[in-house]
This record gives structure tokens, sequence and C-alpha cells, in this order.
């Protein structure tokens, strides 16, 4: 039955049932009965499996396809009318041409299936930053996931009213060809479609493609910023709460740090930590001039494998029920689920992430894909910030930048200004370590963590950061971590995970001026005797070398940065090329 009695709804989803040709069509409304029916209908379609509901309330396994594991960069375009809009870090493709191919992959795509048309809110429903999207999707996979992951339901409707004002989306799994993937966003016209995919990534279109992509475009349109940014909450002895946000590349701590525990001397003393986002922040000036920050999602897809009691018994705690897994292997003595690096127990009698026989003894590969996925409700989240859904969101005290650098960037430094500190996040990167292809050590840049999920040109996102200190009266301040520095051996130096709460205990001290700092080339230091280091085996001298700056390192930093603007041409704002200009100098000096 139909939801809404908004025009521009339904007359867009009857075209795209024209095309698709579905065999029936199925409004979610969100409640829990309907879900249920869903989930009790793809287990018997074999599309997920139920687990241990004593051990594992609520909770499902699902296997993608083999070939279909992960998000696709090269499959993933931009396509506005101008090329030059998509810039040089973007696939381009004319919107013209590309829908025309998209029509003929689409077109009987549905036959013998049902299309889910799924309404959903990016943020909470009905505050001043909240989005509205419909994604229609052949995949009942994906509507639970999307269920979990976004508000969903008639509530998106009521809001919504005659609005012409929502992000449309299509998704059909067609025969998941990967010749024949495409993931993409016309953000010109407010439009995503993705076929060939089931991965989460590229088919879990509120997250990734709307509330990155497409939200990057509408945030230069309308004057606010959004950032692929952990958002936490730091609450001292005295009771304050302060946030920070946090942006760092895929395999560098980011859900740890967001859902960080204090060391054991600072939970004794009173802090605590609440995880108000793990991966993607929407951030718009207040009333008084900051920048206050919200999570437009409402559950985490969390990579699995190295999630433990350890790393991050928060994480652990949330994938605990109501979570769907997938692509993790199947324990079947117990029904319960198992990845590596869970626990030192590996199940002797289990299927891997592709349903094969599995055994440490007889394995082959590993149990579960390394980029195997829980898919869980914040709310499970044991440290989750009672502000989590205040429409408001929280002010924004510090953006963190950070990347995995064995040598260059020190343990923490403040940038000197909002202009540096826009230069600071441009220039980020990430060394490639010994299980990605390319060079060991050489360096991805990858701005702002937003290379792959920049929905316009990268230059221009950056003028728009270096606008926005107009409008910010009293702007967060920047800073830039590297908790990955190691030592002749290539062990890491600094202990990382809770003990990372020293080095944001002192960004924090910054932010409101109760520590000073020491110049430098590169920006402002800590004194050594400034950062906390009471209850962690790091001695004076281990952190004054932490808190190095290698100067001839950093010039062979700064001429790779060179390199890397060159791609950008005119389009890099003037304000970049002199803090490179500055910094050369500097350095020179
Ligand atoms: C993610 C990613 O899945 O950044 O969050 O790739
Ligand atoms: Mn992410």
């Amino acid at each position: 039955m139909e939801l809404t009695k908004n025009q521009h709804i339904l007359n867009w989803i009857n075209e795209q049932v024209a095309l698709t040709k579905p065999d029936q069509v199925i409004w979610i409304d969100g409640s829990e009965a309907q879900l249920e029916g869903l989930r009790e209908e793809a287990c018997a379609t074999g599309e997920i499996t139920k687990l241990n509901q004593e051990k594992l309330p609520g909770c499902y396994l699902h296997r993608s396809d083999p070939t279909d594991v992960a998000r696709v960069e090269s499959r993933t375009f931009i396509c506005c009318k101008k090329k030059e809009d998509a810039g040089p870090t973007n696939n381009w493709m004319d919107p013209e041409e590309m829908y025309a191919k998209l029509r003929k992959l689409y077109d009987g795509s549905m036959k013998g299936r049902t299309m889910y048309v799924i309404p959903y809110c990016m943020g909470v429903v009905g505050s001043p930053f909240a989005k509205y999207g419909i994604e229609l999707t052949d995949s009942i996979y994906v509507v639970l996931n999307m269920a979990i992951m976004t508000r969903v339901g008639q509530a998106i409707f009521d809001q919504l009213g005659d609005s012409p004002d929502f992000i449309k989306g299509l998704h059909a799994k067609a025969n998941l060809d990967p010749e024949e993937r495409y993931i993409v966003q016309f953000p010109e016209d407010n439009t995503i479609m993705s076929i060939n995919s089931g991965y989460g990534g590229n088919v879990l279109q509120g997250t990734k493609c709307f509330a990155l992509r497409i939200a990057s475009n509408l945030g230069r349109q309308e004057g606010w910023l959004a950032e692929h940014m952990l958002i936490l909450g730091i609450q001292n002895p005295k009771g304050e709460i302060r946030y920070v946000t946090g942006a760092f590349p895929s395999a560098c701590g980011k859900t740890n740090l967001a859902m960080l525990i204090p060391p054991e001397g600072y939970q004794k003393n009173g802090w605590k930590c609440w995880c108000v986002g793990d991966d993607i922040a929407w951030l718009r000036v207040g009333p008084d001039g900051r920048l206050w920050a919200v999570n437009p999602e409402k559950g985490f897809f969390g990579v699995a494998p190295g999630t433990n009691e350890k790393s991050n018994p928060n994480a652990l705690a949330t994938t605990q029920k109501g979570t769907i897994f997938t692509n993790v292997a199947l324990n079947l003595d117990d029904n319960t689920v198992w990845w590596e690096k869970l626990d030192k127990n590996p199940p002797h009698n289990a299927l891997d992430w592709k349903g094969n026989p599995w055994s440490p003894e007889t394995a082959e590969g590993p149990a579960a894909h390394p980029n195997s996925r829980f898919t869980a409700p914040a709310e499970n989240c044991p440290c989750i910030s009672p502000e989590f859904n205040n429409p408001n969101g929280v002010p924004i005290s510090a953006i963190i930048f950070g990347g995995r650098r064995a040598k260059t960037a020190p343990l923490v430094y403040q940038s000197r200004d909002w202009k540096h500190g826009v230069f600071v996040g441009s220039i980020m990167g990430s060394e490639k370590t010994a299980a990605a292809e390319g060079t060991v050590g050489e360096t991805r840049r990858d701005p702002m963590a937003m290379l792959p999920f920049c929905g316009y040109h990268m230059a221009d996102y950056w003028q728009h950061w270096l606008d926005m200190e107009q409008s910010i009266a009293n702007p967060p301040k920047i800073f830039n971590v590297n908790w990955f520095r190691t030592d002749e051996h290539g062990e890491f130096i600094w202990p990382g995970f809770s003990e990372n709460l020293r080095v944001v205990e002192w960004i924090l001290k910054r932010c409101f001026d109760e520590v000073g700092a020491r110049e430098t080339e590169i920006g402002y230091l800590p004194n050594v005797e400034d950062i906390n280091l009471e209850g962690v085996d790091v001695s004076r001298e281990t952190l004054a070398d932490l808190l190095s700056v290698d100067k001839d390192l950093w010039k062979e930093e700064a001429a790779g940065v060179r390199g890397f603007y060159k791609q950008f041409g005119d389009k890099l704002p003037k304000e970049l090329a002199q803090e490179l200009d500055a910094l050369e100098e500097r350095l020179n000096a």
C-alpha cells in the first residue's frame, strides 16, 4: 500500500517501476512487524541465516557474492554536466550518457522480484540538520541494513508532506556482474543509482553515497560540511564534556578512537568518553558561532576482523544483539560468528565467509573476509552519547586529522590557524602497509579522508572549507595526530588505543587555553612535560622523540605535497599554495 500522496514521489516511483518491472512493490513503514516478516522471508530463501538467539539475539549472518565484497572506487562515478566540476580525483561521465547506459542495465532488472520502497532520514527526523531520501531496492538485505543504519519509515513521508526535497535512489542487484557494476551519484539531480552490487558501502545508499558524496554538494551550496569523521565526547573529572571530530583514512583506528575507553588511571579520576559517531559528521554553524556536529547515521557499519575484547570492547558489545554480520565465519558448533583476531580460539567446525568448510588446521585462507562487516544499532553501544539523538548535535572544540606515518608526522601538532588547518587536512596521507598493493611506505594522499567520498572537485571542496572560516565566529582548532611512528625495528613507539586519550587531553587543553605549546616549522607541538605519562610505559625521552620534527623528512614531504597539488592546476586555492610556500620557507630558514 502506498504510504504517501506526494505526487513527486509517486510519479518518480512509477517511472522506476516501469523501467525495472518488479512483480510487486512493497512500501517499508518501519514497523518491527514488517521487518520481522522480511527477516523470516530472507531466512527462508537463504539470503540471511538466523544465528544463536540465546547468545546473539536478533542477529543474522549474510554472505555476499565472493566478487562483491567491498566498495569499488573504479566503478564509482560523479556525473555532473561539466567534467571539471567532478575534478581529477573522481570518475566522471556525462549524465545523459550515464543515464542511457544505466537505463539499459535497469530495464526489466526486477522481473520476478519485489521492489521495496525505503523512506529514510539522515539525522533525527524533523531536525534542522536532517535530510530525507527514498531508496528503491530489490534486496531485503538492503532493507534490513538501512533500517539499522538510518531512520526508516512512515515518519519520513509525514515529514516530507508534498515536498519534492528528497534524494532519489535506485538500487538493483541485477546479476552482480562486476563488469557492469555502477555506483553513480548525480549531484545536480540529487539522484543515486547503484546496480550489480549487493555490498553495503555500494548499496546502503544513505551512508557513503548520500551522507558524503551527495551531502558534500548540499553542504557546499547551503554553507555546511559533510565529513568522513567520527564524533567523540570527552568528559573530564569536573563533569564537562567537550567534543572533537576526527578524520582518518581506513586502517588508522577510527572506530577504536570513536569508542575509546579511558586508561585505568583516567577512569579512576572520573574521565569518560562518549561516542556520538564513528564514521560521518555533518557540521553546521550554530547560533553561538561554534561548529555543531550530528552523526547522520543510526548504526555502525564496521569492519569485524581485528575487533576484540582488547582492541574495542565497546564495538564488540555493540554487535551482540540486533546485528547483521556480512562475510564473517559461522561456527557450526554453536551457530555463532567468528573472525580473525576475535579471540585465540578459532572454531574447528566452521564455514568460512564463502560458506565452505573451514578449520584452523586445514585453512587455506582466512575464515572471515578481511572486509567482513557488522551492521549494528548505535544504541547498543555501551558508550553511546546521551546526545546521540539531540537534533541540534554537539558543539565541536577540535577537529583532528590523522594518518599512518612511520617517521614524518609527530604524535600530535596543532595548526597555526583555520587556513593552516585546512592545509594540514589537505595534505593528509597514510603510508601503505604490506597488506595493500603498491610500494610499502609509499604515501597515499587522502585529503580529509575524503578522497573516495568528496562529491565534487577536491580543490573546490578545499575552497569551501576555507570559505567556511567567514561564517564560524568561534571555529574549532585543528590538529593532526599520528599514532603510528615506528622505531628502527619497525615497532610502534606509541602504545595507542586507550592511551590516545592522553593526546586528546592535550588537544582539548589547547582549545581552552589551558596549556602552552612550542612553535615549530610545521605548527604548534606539545612541550614534552605537558602530556600526561602517569600509568603508561613511555619515557619522557621516547615522548620527546615522538614529538620531534625531522626537517629533512619534512622537506621531502613538502615536495611530495607539491607533486600532489599539481593535478589541481589553477583550481588549487591560493591560500593552500601560500601555506605550502610558507612551510618550505620555514623549513629552509
Ligand atoms: C567505510 C569506509 O566503510 O570508509 O566506512 O570505507
Ligand atoms: Mn568510513
